[in-house]
Protein backbone atom coordinates (compact mmCIF):
# COMPACT_ATOMS: atom_id res chain seq x y z
CA UNK A 1 0.00 0.00 0.00
CA UNK A 2 1.53 3.07 -0.92
CA UNK A 3 2.11 5.60 2.17
CA UNK A 4 -0.01 8.34 3.20
CA UNK A 5 -0.13 11.75 2.11
CA UNK A 6 -0.59 14.56 4.10
CA UNK A 7 -1.57 17.97 2.15
CA UNK A 8 -1.87 21.55 3.30
CA UNK A 9 -2.64 24.97 1.69
CA UNK A 10 -1.94 28.49 3.28
CA UNK A 11 -5.17 29.09 5.58
CA UNK A 12 -6.43 32.39 4.42
CA UNK A 13 -7.32 35.67 5.73
CA UNK A 14 -10.98 36.46 5.76
CA UNK A 15 -10.61 40.08 6.22
CA UNK A 16 -11.74 40.23 2.81
CA UNK A 17 -13.14 37.86 0.49
CA UNK A 18 -11.50 35.32 -1.38
CA UNK A 19 -8.59 36.36 -5.09
CA UNK A 20 -7.27 34.88 -7.37
CA UNK A 21 -3.96 33.94 -5.37
CA UNK A 22 -6.23 32.06 -2.87
CA UNK A 23 -7.93 29.90 -5.82
CA UNK A 24 -4.67 29.68 -7.40
CA UNK A 25 -3.54 27.78 -4.25
CA UNK A 26 -6.20 25.76 -3.54
CA UNK A 27 -6.81 24.79 -7.05
CA UNK A 28 -2.91 23.83 -7.23
CA UNK A 29 -3.52 21.46 -4.04
CA UNK A 30 -6.34 19.86 -5.08
CA UNK A 31 -5.21 18.91 -8.41
CA UNK A 32 -2.25 17.43 -6.60
CA UNK A 33 -4.75 15.68 -3.70
CA UNK A 34 -6.64 13.94 -6.79
CA UNK A 35 -3.38 12.77 -8.46
CA UNK A 36 -1.87 11.28 -5.38
CA UNK A 37 -5.72 9.37 -4.67
CA UNK A 38 -5.52 8.31 -7.99
CA UNK A 39 -2.11 7.29 -7.76
CA UNK A 40 -3.68 4.61 -5.04
CA UNK A 41 -2.50 7.17 -1.67
CA UNK A 42 -4.17 7.57 1.46
CA UNK A 43 -4.41 11.97 1.09
CA UNK A 44 -5.57 13.67 3.76
CA UNK A 45 -5.89 17.30 2.39
CA UNK A 46 -6.69 20.48 4.51
CA UNK A 47 -7.50 23.80 3.69
CA UNK A 48 -9.17 26.47 5.95
CA UNK A 49 -9.36 30.24 7.42
CA UNK A 50 -6.56 31.92 9.94
CA UNK A 51 -9.30 34.40 11.79
CA UNK A 52 -7.19 35.79 14.14
CA UNK A 53 -4.89 38.84 14.49
CA UNK A 54 -4.30 42.53 14.66
CA UNK A 55 -5.23 42.57 11.04
CA UNK A 56 -8.66 40.63 11.35
CA UNK A 57 -9.75 42.84 14.92
CA UNK A 58 -8.97 46.63 12.72
CA UNK A 59 -10.83 45.40 10.00
CA UNK A 60 -13.83 44.15 11.87
CA UNK A 61 -13.70 47.30 13.94
CA UNK A 62 -13.48 49.52 10.20
CA UNK A 63 -16.39 47.88 9.61
CA UNK A 64 -18.30 48.17 13.07
CA UNK A 65 -18.77 44.53 13.42
CA UNK A 66 -17.05 41.80 16.04
CA UNK A 67 -14.22 40.13 14.92
CA UNK A 68 -16.24 36.90 15.17
CA UNK A 69 -18.94 38.16 12.86
CA UNK A 70 -16.17 38.95 10.49
CA UNK A 71 -14.58 35.69 9.99
CA UNK A 72 -17.76 33.82 10.17
CA UNK A 73 -19.21 36.11 6.97
CA UNK A 74 -15.81 36.11 4.91
CA UNK A 75 -14.65 32.38 6.21
CA UNK A 76 -18.16 31.65 4.30
CA UNK A 77 -17.48 32.72 1.46
CA UNK A 78 -13.78 31.04 1.23
CA UNK A 79 -16.11 27.38 1.43
CA UNK A 80 -18.50 28.58 -1.42
CA UNK A 81 -15.72 29.31 -3.26
CA UNK A 82 -13.89 26.20 -2.83
CA UNK A 83 -16.65 24.33 -3.25
CA UNK A 84 -17.35 26.29 -6.81
CA UNK A 85 -13.83 25.41 -8.04
CA UNK A 86 -14.85 21.96 -6.68
CA UNK A 87 -11.84 21.75 -3.94
CA UNK A 88 -11.98 17.71 -2.72
CA UNK A 89 -10.36 18.71 0.99
CA UNK A 90 -11.02 16.83 3.72
CA UNK A 91 -10.98 19.07 5.86
CA UNK A 92 -11.59 23.34 6.41
CA UNK A 93 -10.34 24.43 9.27
CA UNK A 94 -10.93 27.63 11.10
CA UNK A 95 -8.54 28.87 13.82
CA UNK A 96 -11.59 29.95 16.09
CA UNK A 97 -12.48 26.73 16.31
CA UNK A 98 -11.71 25.26 20.03
CA UNK A 99 -9.83 22.55 19.21
CA UNK A 100 -7.92 24.75 17.40
CA UNK A 101 -6.53 27.10 20.69
CA UNK A 102 -6.24 23.39 22.37
CA UNK A 103 -3.57 22.51 20.02
CA UNK A 104 -1.70 26.08 19.68
CA UNK A 105 -1.98 26.09 23.80
CA UNK A 106 -0.69 22.64 24.27
CA UNK A 107 2.20 23.63 21.23
CA UNK A 108 3.20 26.51 23.33
CA UNK A 109 3.20 24.47 26.81
CA UNK A 110 5.42 22.34 24.94
CA UNK A 111 7.59 25.09 23.84
CA UNK A 112 7.83 26.27 27.82
CA UNK A 113 8.78 23.37 29.05
CA UNK A 114 11.71 23.04 27.03
CA UNK A 115 12.78 26.46 28.37
CA UNK A 116 12.26 28.02 24.93
CA UNK A 117 9.73 30.68 26.25
CA UNK A 118 10.50 34.11 28.39
CA UNK A 119 8.88 37.07 29.15
CA UNK A 120 10.39 40.75 28.20
CA UNK A 121 9.65 43.95 26.45
CA UNK A 122 9.50 44.39 22.85
CA UNK A 123 10.39 47.51 20.65
CA UNK A 124 10.27 47.36 16.87
CA UNK A 125 8.99 47.86 13.38
CA UNK A 126 5.48 45.42 13.02
CA UNK A 127 4.02 45.81 9.79
CA UNK A 128 0.17 45.21 10.44
CA UNK A 129 -0.59 43.59 7.02
CA UNK A 130 2.22 41.37 7.23
CA UNK A 131 1.64 40.91 10.85
CA UNK A 132 5.36 40.78 11.34
CA UNK A 133 8.08 42.75 13.09
CA UNK A 134 11.02 43.82 10.78
CA UNK A 135 14.44 44.75 11.07
CA UNK A 136 15.45 48.25 10.88
CA UNK A 137 18.11 47.21 8.02
CA UNK A 138 15.54 45.61 6.20
CA UNK A 139 13.14 48.16 6.10
CA UNK A 140 13.13 51.01 2.86
CA UNK A 141 11.96 54.16 2.42
CA UNK A 142 8.08 54.99 0.61
CA UNK A 143 7.46 58.35 -1.59
CA UNK A 144 6.30 60.33 0.96
CA UNK A 145 9.41 59.01 3.20
CA UNK A 146 7.59 56.84 5.13
CA UNK A 147 9.09 53.63 6.18
CA UNK A 148 7.93 50.30 4.66
CA UNK A 149 8.60 46.43 4.96
CA UNK A 150 10.16 44.43 2.59
CA UNK A 151 6.95 43.80 1.40
CA UNK A 152 6.16 47.09 0.66
CA UNK A 153 3.88 47.54 3.58
CA UNK A 154 3.72 49.92 5.76
CA UNK A 155 5.44 49.38 9.80
CA UNK A 156 4.43 51.35 12.68
CA UNK A 157 7.00 51.76 15.93
CA UNK A 158 5.55 49.42 18.17
CA UNK A 159 6.41 48.89 22.60
CA UNK A 160 4.68 46.03 24.24
CA UNK A 161 5.57 43.26 26.85
CA UNK A 162 5.69 40.13 25.11
CA UNK A 163 6.43 36.75 25.36
CA UNK A 164 9.48 35.47 23.22
CA UNK A 165 10.81 32.52 21.40
CA UNK A 166 14.44 31.64 21.60
CA UNK A 167 14.17 31.52 17.91
CA UNK A 168 18.26 32.47 18.11
CA UNK A 169 18.96 28.87 19.83
CA UNK A 170 17.71 26.95 16.98
CA UNK A 171 20.20 28.70 14.18
CA UNK A 172 22.47 25.84 13.56
CA UNK A 173 19.37 23.26 13.48
CA UNK A 174 17.61 24.59 10.77
CA UNK A 175 21.15 24.95 9.09
CA UNK A 176 21.49 21.61 9.54
CA UNK A 177 17.97 20.60 9.09
CA UNK A 178 17.89 22.53 5.16
CA UNK A 179 22.07 20.98 4.70
CA UNK A 180 20.22 17.40 5.40
CA UNK A 181 16.93 17.71 3.31
CA UNK A 182 17.92 19.42 0.42
CA UNK A 183 13.87 18.96 -0.61
CA UNK A 184 12.94 20.68 2.62
CA UNK A 185 12.49 23.92 0.75
CA UNK A 186 11.34 24.37 -2.86
CA UNK A 187 12.08 25.80 -5.36
CA UNK A 188 15.95 26.16 -5.19
CA UNK A 189 15.74 29.78 -5.04
CA UNK A 190 13.69 29.94 -2.32
CA UNK A 191 15.71 27.59 -0.45
CA UNK A 192 19.29 30.03 -0.92
CA UNK A 193 17.12 32.64 -0.12
CA UNK A 194 16.27 31.22 3.38
CA UNK A 195 19.68 29.27 3.74
CA UNK A 196 21.38 33.05 3.69
CA UNK A 197 18.57 34.51 5.72
CA UNK A 198 19.38 32.13 8.60
CA UNK A 199 23.40 32.22 8.44
CA UNK A 200 23.08 35.77 9.01
CA UNK A 201 22.00 35.15 12.21
CA UNK A 202 18.39 35.17 14.23
CA UNK A 203 16.94 37.00 16.63
CA UNK A 204 14.79 35.85 19.16
CA UNK A 205 10.57 35.73 18.39
CA UNK A 206 8.20 37.91 19.57
CA UNK A 207 5.25 35.36 19.82
CA UNK A 208 2.37 37.23 22.29
CA UNK A 209 0.35 40.52 22.19
CA UNK A 210 -1.10 42.46 24.81
CA UNK A 211 -2.69 45.24 22.82
CA UNK A 212 -5.87 43.51 21.68
CA UNK A 213 -7.55 39.93 22.51
CA UNK A 214 -9.07 38.84 19.54
CA UNK A 215 -6.29 36.04 19.72
CA UNK A 216 -5.44 32.29 21.68
CA UNK A 217 -4.83 33.18 24.97
CA UNK A 218 -1.50 32.79 26.39
CA UNK A 219 -1.47 29.65 28.91
CA UNK A 220 -0.84 30.91 32.35
CA UNK A 221 -0.90 34.73 31.14
CA UNK A 222 -4.36 35.38 29.97
CA UNK A 223 -3.77 39.12 29.46
CA UNK A 224 -1.49 38.32 26.18
CA UNK A 225 -2.74 36.26 23.20
CA UNK A 226 -0.64 34.63 20.92
CA UNK A 227 1.41 36.30 18.05
CA UNK A 228 -1.23 35.35 15.35
CA UNK A 229 1.62 33.16 13.28
CA UNK A 230 2.19 30.70 16.58
CA UNK A 231 -1.46 29.98 16.31
CA UNK A 232 -1.69 29.80 12.56
CA UNK A 233 1.25 27.47 11.90
CA UNK A 234 -0.56 25.17 14.13
CA UNK A 235 -3.40 24.95 12.36
CA UNK A 236 -1.40 21.64 10.34
CA UNK A 237 -1.59 19.69 13.90
CA UNK A 238 -4.88 20.69 14.83
CA UNK A 239 -6.53 19.20 11.72
CA UNK A 240 -5.02 16.14 12.97
CA UNK A 241 -6.13 15.80 16.34
CA UNK A 242 -2.81 17.09 18.08
CA UNK A 243 -2.43 17.46 21.28
CA UNK A 244 -4.32 14.07 21.31
CA UNK A 245 -2.09 10.92 19.97
CA UNK A 246 -4.71 10.13 17.55
CA UNK A 247 -4.14 7.74 14.52
CA UNK A 248 -4.48 10.28 12.64
CA UNK A 249 -1.13 11.67 13.65
CA UNK A 250 0.56 8.93 13.66
CA UNK A 251 -0.87 8.03 10.03
CA UNK A 252 -0.01 11.68 8.23
CA UNK A 253 2.27 13.77 10.48
CA UNK A 254 4.82 14.76 9.54
CA UNK A 255 2.74 16.78 6.62
CA UNK A 256 4.10 15.54 3.09
CA UNK A 257 4.00 18.94 1.93
CA UNK A 258 2.84 22.24 3.24
CA UNK A 259 2.02 24.34 -0.36
CA UNK A 260 2.09 27.68 0.20
CA UNK A 261 3.17 31.26 -1.32
CA UNK A 262 6.59 32.86 -1.59
CA UNK A 263 5.58 35.92 0.63
CA UNK A 264 4.98 33.53 3.30
CA UNK A 265 7.87 31.21 3.06
CA UNK A 266 9.68 32.38 6.01
CA UNK A 267 7.45 31.42 8.49
CA UNK A 268 7.05 27.70 7.19
CA UNK A 269 10.66 27.18 6.75
CA UNK A 270 12.04 29.21 9.49
CA UNK A 271 9.86 29.89 12.71
CA UNK A 272 7.48 26.56 12.08
CA UNK A 273 10.56 23.92 12.29
CA UNK A 274 11.78 25.87 15.06
CA UNK A 275 8.62 25.84 17.11
CA UNK A 276 8.30 22.28 16.23
CA UNK A 277 11.92 20.96 17.11
CA UNK A 278 11.42 23.01 20.49
CA UNK A 279 7.92 21.31 21.36
CA UNK A 280 9.45 17.49 20.29
CA UNK A 281 7.41 17.25 16.84
CA UNK A 282 8.81 15.81 13.73
CA UNK A 283 9.27 18.71 11.23
CA UNK A 284 7.16 18.41 7.62
CA UNK A 285 8.91 16.63 4.55
CA UNK A 286 8.35 19.83 2.43
CA UNK A 287 7.42 23.76 1.81
CA UNK A 288 6.78 24.24 -1.79
CA UNK A 289 6.68 28.33 -2.33
CA UNK A 290 4.27 28.82 -5.64
CA UNK A 291 4.79 32.58 -6.99
CA UNK A 292 2.49 35.38 -7.08
CA UNK A 293 -0.57 35.76 -9.95
CA UNK A 294 -0.08 38.94 -11.16
CA UNK A 295 -3.10 40.71 -12.85
CA UNK A 296 -1.62 42.38 -16.42
CA UNK A 297 1.63 42.35 -14.21
CA UNK A 298 0.05 43.85 -10.79
CA UNK A 299 -0.48 42.28 -8.07
CA UNK A 300 -3.87 41.91 -6.67
CA UNK A 301 -4.59 42.16 -3.03
CA UNK A 302 -7.70 43.54 -0.86
CA UNK A 303 -5.53 45.89 -0.04
CA UNK A 304 -4.87 47.59 -3.58
CA UNK A 305 -8.37 47.24 -4.47
CA UNK A 306 -7.48 45.19 -7.86
CA UNK A 307 -9.42 42.31 -6.82
CA UNK A 308 -11.42 39.93 -9.45
CA UNK A 309 -13.58 37.28 -8.14
CA UNK A 310 -12.35 34.28 -8.81
CA UNK A 311 -15.78 32.77 -8.64
CA UNK A 312 -16.93 35.44 -11.59
CA UNK A 313 -14.04 34.15 -13.73
CA UNK A 314 -15.38 30.04 -13.05
CA UNK A 315 -18.49 31.14 -13.93
CA UNK A 316 -17.77 32.64 -17.51
CA UNK A 317 -14.99 30.67 -18.42
CA UNK A 318 -16.03 27.41 -16.40
CA UNK A 319 -14.42 25.90 -13.51
CA UNK A 320 -12.27 23.23 -15.63
CA UNK A 321 -10.95 25.50 -18.00
CA UNK A 322 -10.22 27.82 -15.15
CA UNK A 323 -8.38 25.43 -13.32
CA UNK A 324 -6.65 23.66 -16.58
CA UNK A 325 -5.53 27.47 -17.72
CA UNK A 326 -4.11 28.69 -14.23
CA UNK A 327 -1.17 24.90 -13.70
CA UNK A 328 -0.58 25.32 -17.71
CA UNK A 329 -0.11 29.13 -18.44
CA UNK A 330 2.75 29.56 -15.76
CA UNK A 331 5.90 27.63 -14.21
CA UNK A 332 4.49 26.57 -10.76
CA UNK A 333 7.32 28.08 -8.45
CA UNK A 334 7.41 31.48 -10.39
CA UNK A 335 5.26 34.71 -11.01
CA UNK A 336 2.53 34.62 -13.90
CA UNK A 337 0.54 37.46 -15.41
CA UNK A 338 -2.92 36.42 -16.19
CA UNK A 339 -5.72 38.68 -18.27
CA UNK A 340 -8.49 37.43 -20.34
CA UNK A 341 -7.01 37.27 -23.44
CA UNK A 342 -4.63 34.79 -22.30
CA UNK A 343 -7.27 32.53 -20.26
CA UNK A 344 -9.60 32.53 -23.67
CA UNK A 345 -6.57 31.83 -26.03
CA UNK A 346 -5.46 29.35 -24.29
CA UNK A 347 -8.70 27.68 -23.89
CA UNK A 348 -9.76 28.16 -27.09
CA UNK A 349 -6.16 26.73 -28.91
CA UNK A 350 -5.75 23.63 -26.64
CA UNK A 351 -9.23 22.73 -24.79
CA UNK A 352 -11.60 22.98 -27.46
CA UNK A 353 -9.72 23.43 -30.64
CA UNK A 354 -7.14 20.29 -29.97
CA UNK A 355 -8.54 18.07 -27.22
CA UNK A 356 -12.62 18.89 -27.30
CA UNK A 357 -12.47 18.62 -31.47
CA UNK A 358 -10.28 15.41 -30.99
CA UNK A 359 -12.44 13.50 -28.97
CA UNK A 360 -15.67 14.85 -30.69
CA UNK A 361 -14.52 13.97 -34.30
CA UNK A 362 -13.54 10.58 -32.99
CA UNK A 363 -16.86 10.07 -31.01
CA UNK A 364 -19.34 11.62 -33.70
CA UNK A 365 -17.84 9.29 -36.51
CA UNK A 366 -17.83 5.61 -34.24
CA UNK A 367 -21.57 7.21 -33.27
CA UNK A 368 -22.25 7.74 -37.03
CA UNK A 369 -20.10 5.36 -39.19
CA UNK A 370 -20.19 1.48 -36.35
CA UNK A 371 -23.73 2.64 -35.02
CA UNK A 372 -21.99 3.24 -31.79
CA UNK A 373 -20.31 -0.16 -31.73
CA UNK A 374 -16.77 0.20 -30.43
CA UNK A 375 -14.31 -1.52 -33.32
CA UNK A 376 -11.97 -3.78 -32.45
CA UNK A 377 -8.30 -3.36 -31.95
CA UNK A 378 -6.82 -5.53 -34.78
CA UNK A 379 -4.20 -5.66 -37.49
CA UNK A 380 -2.82 -2.39 -35.90
CA UNK A 381 -0.09 -0.40 -38.61
CA UNK A 382 3.31 0.78 -37.57
CA UNK A 383 1.55 4.19 -36.95
CA UNK A 384 -1.07 2.73 -34.86
CA UNK A 385 1.59 1.42 -32.60
CA UNK A 386 3.80 4.46 -32.40
CA UNK A 387 0.94 6.38 -31.25
CA UNK A 388 -0.08 4.41 -28.55
CA UNK A 389 3.36 4.25 -27.12
CA UNK A 390 3.55 8.01 -27.55
CA UNK A 391 0.31 7.97 -25.04
CA UNK A 392 1.69 5.64 -22.99
CA UNK A 393 4.69 7.50 -22.41
CA UNK A 394 2.82 11.12 -21.79
CA UNK A 395 0.32 9.26 -19.49
CA UNK A 396 2.36 7.15 -17.49
CA UNK A 397 5.87 8.86 -17.66
CA UNK A 398 6.41 12.36 -18.32
CA UNK A 399 2.86 14.22 -16.78
CA UNK A 400 3.07 11.72 -13.66
CA UNK A 401 6.84 12.22 -12.54
CA UNK A 402 6.44 16.56 -13.87
CA UNK A 403 3.15 16.41 -11.29
CA UNK A 404 5.30 14.99 -8.76
CA UNK A 405 7.59 17.26 -8.90
CA UNK A 406 4.45 20.12 -8.94
CA UNK A 407 5.71 21.23 -12.45
CA UNK A 408 2.47 21.39 -13.27
CA UNK A 409 2.94 23.25 -16.69
CA UNK A 410 5.54 20.81 -18.15
CA UNK A 411 3.30 17.91 -17.14
CA UNK A 412 0.06 19.57 -19.25
CA UNK A 413 2.60 20.38 -21.58
CA UNK A 414 3.57 16.38 -22.39
CA UNK A 415 0.09 16.09 -22.51
CA UNK A 416 -0.67 18.41 -24.82
CA UNK A 417 2.01 17.13 -27.41
CA UNK A 418 0.49 14.01 -27.02
CA UNK A 419 -2.95 15.46 -27.89
CA UNK A 420 -1.49 17.22 -30.49
CA UNK A 421 0.09 13.34 -31.79
CA UNK A 422 -3.36 12.01 -32.06
CA UNK A 423 -4.53 15.25 -33.92
CA UNK A 424 -1.40 14.54 -36.60
CA UNK A 425 -2.63 11.09 -36.38
CA UNK A 426 -6.42 11.58 -37.34
CA UNK A 427 -5.17 14.06 -40.24
CA UNK A 428 -3.15 11.84 -42.05
CA UNK A 429 -5.38 8.41 -41.69
CA UNK A 430 -8.54 10.26 -42.47
CA UNK A 431 -10.48 7.56 -41.24
CA UNK A 432 -13.72 9.94 -42.30
CA UNK A 433 -12.75 9.17 -45.63
CA UNK A 434 -11.99 5.03 -45.33
CA UNK A 435 -15.70 4.30 -44.42
CA UNK A 436 -16.27 3.06 -48.51
CA UNK A 437 -12.84 2.62 -49.35
CA UNK A 438 -11.34 0.91 -46.78
CA UNK A 439 -14.09 0.23 -43.22
CA UNK A 440 -11.60 -2.51 -41.61
CA UNK A 441 -8.89 0.12 -42.06
CA UNK A 442 -11.46 3.03 -40.34
CA UNK A 443 -12.31 0.48 -37.49
CA UNK A 444 -8.50 -0.14 -36.42
CA UNK A 445 -8.06 3.78 -36.47
CA UNK A 446 -10.70 4.54 -34.41
CA UNK A 447 -10.50 2.10 -32.18
CA UNK A 448 -6.63 3.45 -31.71
CA UNK A 449 -8.19 7.15 -31.40
CA UNK A 450 -10.42 5.85 -28.80
CA UNK A 451 -7.92 4.33 -26.26
CA UNK A 452 -5.71 7.45 -26.78
CA UNK A 453 -8.58 9.48 -25.95
CA UNK A 454 -9.59 7.98 -22.87
CA UNK A 455 -6.22 7.50 -21.62
CA UNK A 456 -5.67 11.46 -22.20
CA UNK A 457 -8.32 12.01 -20.39
CA UNK A 458 -7.89 9.89 -17.30
CA UNK A 459 -4.27 12.04 -17.07
CA UNK A 460 -6.20 15.12 -16.58
CA UNK A 461 -8.63 14.00 -14.60
CA UNK A 462 -7.43 15.62 -11.72
CA UNK A 463 -6.86 18.97 -13.51
CA UNK A 464 -10.47 18.78 -15.36
CA UNK A 465 -12.69 16.20 -12.74
CA UNK A 466 -15.79 17.57 -14.16
CA UNK A 467 -15.27 17.24 -17.69
CA UNK A 468 -13.15 14.59 -18.22
CA UNK A 469 -15.13 12.56 -15.75
CA UNK A 470 -18.18 13.65 -17.83
CA UNK A 471 -16.21 12.42 -20.82
CA UNK A 472 -15.15 9.15 -19.49
CA UNK A 473 -18.57 8.11 -18.11
CA UNK A 474 -19.53 8.82 -22.08
CA UNK A 475 -17.06 6.30 -23.20
CA UNK A 476 -17.79 3.30 -20.91
CA UNK A 477 -14.68 4.03 -18.59
CA UNK A 478 -15.82 2.68 -15.50
CA UNK A 479 -14.06 4.64 -12.32
CA UNK A 480 -12.34 1.44 -11.69
CA UNK A 481 -10.58 1.99 -14.64
CA UNK A 482 -9.68 5.94 -14.13
CA UNK A 483 -5.74 5.45 -13.59
CA UNK A 484 -3.34 5.36 -15.92
CA UNK A 485 -2.41 1.86 -15.09
CA UNK A 486 -5.56 0.79 -15.00
CA UNK A 487 -6.40 2.48 -18.19
CA UNK A 488 -3.43 0.75 -19.94
CA UNK A 489 -4.99 -1.02 -23.35
CA UNK A 490 -6.34 -4.35 -22.14
CA UNK A 491 -9.43 -2.71 -20.74
CA UNK A 492 -10.51 -1.64 -24.20
CA UNK A 493 -11.57 -5.29 -25.92
CA UNK A 494 -13.21 -5.94 -22.65
CA UNK A 495 -15.47 -3.01 -23.11
CA UNK A 496 -15.56 -3.14 -26.82
CA UNK A 497 -16.66 -6.82 -26.67
CA UNK A 498 -19.16 -6.24 -23.86
CA UNK A 499 -22.74 -4.65 -25.31
CA UNK A 500 -21.56 -1.10 -24.39
CA UNK A 501 -22.93 1.27 -27.18
CA UNK A 502 -21.80 5.44 -27.39
CA UNK A 503 -24.52 7.47 -27.34
CA UNK A 504 -24.50 10.61 -29.41
CA UNK A 505 -21.39 12.59 -28.32
CA UNK A 506 -21.74 15.88 -27.24
CA UNK A 507 -18.63 18.75 -27.18
CA UNK A 508 -16.58 18.96 -24.09
CA UNK A 509 -15.47 22.56 -24.49
CA UNK A 510 -17.03 25.23 -26.10
CA UNK A 511 -15.47 28.37 -28.54
CA UNK A 512 -14.59 30.99 -25.85
CA UNK A 513 -15.32 34.86 -26.58
CA UNK A 514 -13.42 37.81 -25.05
CA UNK A 515 -15.40 39.42 -23.05
CA UNK A 516 -16.13 43.09 -23.61
CA UNK A 517 -14.86 44.54 -20.17
CA UNK A 518 -15.84 48.10 -18.88
CA UNK A 519 -13.01 50.58 -18.42
CA UNK A 520 -11.42 48.86 -21.56
O1 LIG B 1 -0.72 34.71 4.25
N1 LIG B 1 -0.85 34.98 -6.08
O2 LIG B 1 -3.03 34.48 4.26
P1 LIG B 1 -3.41 35.21 2.90
C1 LIG B 1 -0.61 33.77 -5.57
N2 LIG B 1 -3.02 33.69 6.74
N3 LIG B 1 -0.76 33.47 -4.27
C2 LIG B 1 -1.15 34.43 -3.44
C3 LIG B 1 -1.42 35.73 -3.89
C4 LIG B 1 -1.26 36.00 -5.29
N4 LIG B 1 -1.49 37.18 -5.83
N5 LIG B 1 -1.81 36.47 -2.83
C5 LIG B 1 -1.77 35.64 -1.75
C6 LIG B 1 -1.77 34.38 4.80
N6 LIG B 1 -1.38 34.42 -2.12
C7 LIG B 1 -1.73 33.70 6.16
C8 LIG B 1 -1.19 32.30 5.99
S1 LIG B 1 -0.56 29.87 6.92
C9 LIG B 1 -0.30 29.17 8.42
C10 LIG B 1 -1.11 31.48 7.25
C11 LIG B 1 -1.19 33.25 -1.24
O3 LIG B 1 -4.89 35.13 2.85
C12 LIG B 1 -0.31 33.54 -0.06
O4 LIG B 1 1.04 33.47 -0.44
O5 LIG B 1 -2.77 36.54 2.80
C13 LIG B 1 -0.71 32.45 0.89
O6 LIG B 1 -0.02 31.24 0.61
C14 LIG B 1 -2.21 32.27 0.61
O7 LIG B 1 -2.44 32.88 -0.68
C15 LIG B 1 -3.09 32.92 1.65
O8 LIG B 1 -2.75 34.28 1.77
Amino acid sequence: MAHPFYLTTAIHYPNGRPHIGHAYETIAADVLARFHRQAGREVRFQTGTDEHGLKMAQKARDLGVTPRELADEMSGHFRDLFDVLNISHDRFIRTSEDAHHRASQAIWKAMEANGDLYLDRYEGWYSIRDEAYYDESELSEGEGGEKLSPQGTPVEWTVEESWFFRLSAYQDNLLALYRDNPEFIRPESRRNEVMRFVEGGLRDLSISRTSFDWGVKVPGAEDHVMYVWVDALTNYLTGLGYPDETADMTKFWPADLHLIGKDITRFHTVYWPAFLMSAGIAVPKQVFAHGFLLNKGQKESKSLGNVTDPAELAERYGVDTLRYFLLREFSFGQDGSYSHEAIVNRANSELANSFGNLAQRTLSLIFKNCEGELPPLENLAEEDEVLLAEIDRAVRKELPSAFTQLAFAQGLEAWMNAVFACNAYIDSAAPWSLKKTDPDRMRTVLATLYIAIARLAVAVLPVMPDAMGKLLGTMGVGEDRQTPDACAADWYPVLAASDFRLEKPHGLFPRLELPELEGE
